[in-house]
Parts: C-alpha cells; structure tokens; sequence
C-alpha cells in the first residue's frame, strides 16, 4: 500500500473512530504518543516509512491486547534526513506533552542535533539505526544540556568498520585500499573509524576522498582510483545507498570488478540500493549491525505480523529495530505509568528480551548488544546473503 493510500486509509478510520466516539458521549479516552521521528519522504524515505509502520504495528498490537488503561498512538514526523528538520521536528515533539517517548531519528546527523532538543524538554528517545558513536557519547559532556535522555538499540560503527576491516583484511586477503566517504557524520565516521581499524591490522590505506550526498558522477574520481599507482584492492564506502548504488554502476562502467571489492555498510544495505545500481551491485559487501531479521530467532512472529498487516513486500532492513525500540518504550510504559521523566527512569532499567535478543543499555545508552555481521548483495533476487 502507498503511503497515500495508507495514510488515507488511517484517516478515513480515524473518522470512523471519531463519530463513533462522539456518538457514544462517553468520557474522551486519554491517549499516550509515541513519537516517530524519522525521515518519510526523499532518499531515505523507503528506510522511515518502514520503521513508521514497524512501531504503528506494535502499537496496534498493544492496543488491541488492552496492555495499557489508555489508548496508544503512534506520531509520525518526517525529518526527511535533514539536521536542520530533525531540529524542527524535535521541537514541536518536545511541546507535545502527551507524547512520553520518541522513536528515532533514523540519521546521525539528525540524532546530534535532536538529542540536545530532546535532553532539555525531558523527553526519551531511542534510535533504532543511528550508529555514529556521537549520538549517545555527547550526553557525557559537561556541557550536556539535561539529563541523558539518547539511547539506541543498534551498535556503534566502531564496532561495525572494526569488523569490516578484519573482514576484508583476513577473509578477502585484501591489504590496499582506498576510502570514499560522504562527509555526514554516520559515513565520514565509518571512514574513519574503518582507517583505524585496517591500519592496525597491518593494512595500507591508498587514498581517503569525500563526496557530498546528492552527487551523481564520480567516474573522474573512480578514474583515479583506478590508476593509483599503490594498485588498490578495493573500495570502502561511508554513506548511504543511493551514492553506493552511483558507485557500484560507474565501478563496473570503468571496469573497476571482481577481484577488485566494494565495501560499505549498514546505511547502503538495503534493497531500493538495486534500484539504482541494477545489477552492479551484485558480490558488494555490506556490514550491518546484528543479523538480517530472517536470522534472528526471536524475529519469527514480528516477520509474520508484519507482512501480514503491511504486504508481504514492504518489510525493511531496520524495521524490527524500529518495532523492538516500541516494545522497549511499552516495557517502561507499564513499570512507569504515561510520565516523561518516570518513562526516562524505567528506560535506563532496561532489560528486554525481545526480536533483537537481550537489550540492555549501558551508561551511554548504548546497547550492549554488539552483534555485527557481514552480508553480500545478490542482484538476481535483490537480496543480501549473509556470508561468514
Ligand atoms: N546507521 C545507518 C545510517 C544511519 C546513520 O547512522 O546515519
């Protein structure tokens, strides 16, 4: 279903809902929000919407289980992956005070700058994908603006490029290789960190370059690639997927091909990368953090629910990071009652065993949850195949 049509489709039950209520002139039910804050329309808009639609299915399902004695809602804001909205965003967030918790943002670069936001309301937020080790570790600044209020159920890109660099240094006996970031937190901070990590392990890094998002030809900076006289092994990536997908189509034009690798991680793997690279992308590595969702042994069931609330074709890469980060908020829900500041409280207390495994958060908020694994693009089903 569209986002049109879905959204259509909520309203027209929201009307239904609201005569229904209003026809009955009984007492107004008190309703508690959950905030999602991601972003809904652009490039990243496929990634958002998933994860929108990941907490509206949990908080249907805890509706219609009657788990608490008000109504939830779930409160969808599109930053659209923009620092500067995600800002905006945060602001009529933290001024709406039935919403108890915020779900998101999907960036780095949105969860920096929102995470201040969110600290001086009070109001909790969980990100379920942004990565860049800056998001919860500002909150330990003696300069932090309010209590710490940041977590997230993903792992860190330390941990995810120090993986990757021992992947591609002892699996792919690769020692040369050139870096390409995309200058945003998340990507250049993959970059960087995936550096440190290859260079200790003995590896030599050619050439480090940045892009901007948004680029399209980067055949003059492939052409260079290509001709470094250090002979380079491979391509690592720091950014998303649709400057990956440009990469991958104009490597191949240039002839820049197996044994030759490409590399990225989480932010690229995902299946709309297809639709700009076609086919190029086929045998490209992409580290993520945890396993897919098919992997997961506690994933059966959310799987299923989804698809069968959603379509079968809609399921995301990060939607059940989404979906755990609702259940974490509806587990402090219950031990708290609908308080910002007693939600904060219970969140810290975090012990859930849920489609992720045990989440529980350190004294950052982040996870200690560290899996990492790496997959590899397969063109012909638009799938991403775990590889050991
Ligand atoms: N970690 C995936 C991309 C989102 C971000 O951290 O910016």
């Amino acid at each position: 279903m569209s986002y049109d049509r879905e959204m259509s489709f909520s309203r027209s039950r929201a009307f239904f809902f609201a005569a229904v209520a209003l026809s009955a002139c009984g007492p107004k039910e008190k309703v508690v929000k959950i905030a999602v804050a991601v972003p809904l329309t652009g490039d990243m808009g496929t990634e958002g919407q998933g994860i929108r639609r990941a907490v509206e299915l949990a908080v249907e399902q805890a509706n219609a289980a009657k788990r608490f004695p008000y109504k939830l809602a779930a409160a969808p804001y599109d930053d659209r992956a923009d620092p500067k909205e995600a800002v905006n965003v945060a602001n009529l967030i933290a001024s709406d005070r039935q919403v108890v918790a915020v779900i998101g943002p999907y960036n780095s670069g949105c969860a920096i700058p929102a995470g201040k936001v969110y600290a001086r309301a009070p109001v909790a937020m969980i990100s379920p994908t942004a990565t860049n080790p800056e998001v919860t570790v500002q909150q330990l600044s003696k300069d932090w603006i309010g209590p710490r209020v940041v977590f997230r159920v993903a792992p860190t890109d330390d941990v995810q490029s120090a993986y990757a660099a021992e992947y591609i240094f002892r699996r792919l006996g690769k020692r040369r290789m050139a870096v390409l970031h995309d200058k945003t937190p998340y990507g250049q901070g993959l970059a960087e960190q995936f550096q440190k990590a290859f260079g200790a392990l003995g590896g030599r890094i050619l050439s480090v370059d940045g892009i901007s998002v948004g680029d399209k030809d980067f055949k003059a900076l492939l052409t260079r690639i290509k001709a470094d006289s250090g002979r380079p092994e491979g391509l690592y990536f720091g950014g998303l997927y649709a400057e990956a997908g440009l990469l991958l189509k104009q490597m191949r034009e240039l002839g820049l091909d197996d044994p030759f690798v490409f590399v990225s991680g989480d932010g690229a793997k995902t299946p709309t990368l297809f639709d700009v690279s076609g086919d190029a992308a086929d045998g490209a590595y992409f580290s993520i953090f945890g396993v897919p969702v098919e992997e997961l042994p506690g994933a059966g069931r959310f799987v299923a629910d989804y698809k069968a609330r959603w379509g079968a074709q809609s399921l995301k890469p990060f939607d059940h990071f989404g979906y755990e980060a609702a259940q974490i908020i509806f587990d402090a829900l219950e031990r708290s009652g609908p308080d910002r500041e007693r939600v904060l409280a219970q969140l810290r207390q975090t012990r859930h065993q849920g489609v992720l495994g045990l989440t529980v958060f350190d004294e950052k908020g982040d996870t200690l949850n560290k899996i990492v694994s790496m997959t590899r693009a397969r063109a012909k089903d638009r799938s991403f195949q775990m590889v050991r």
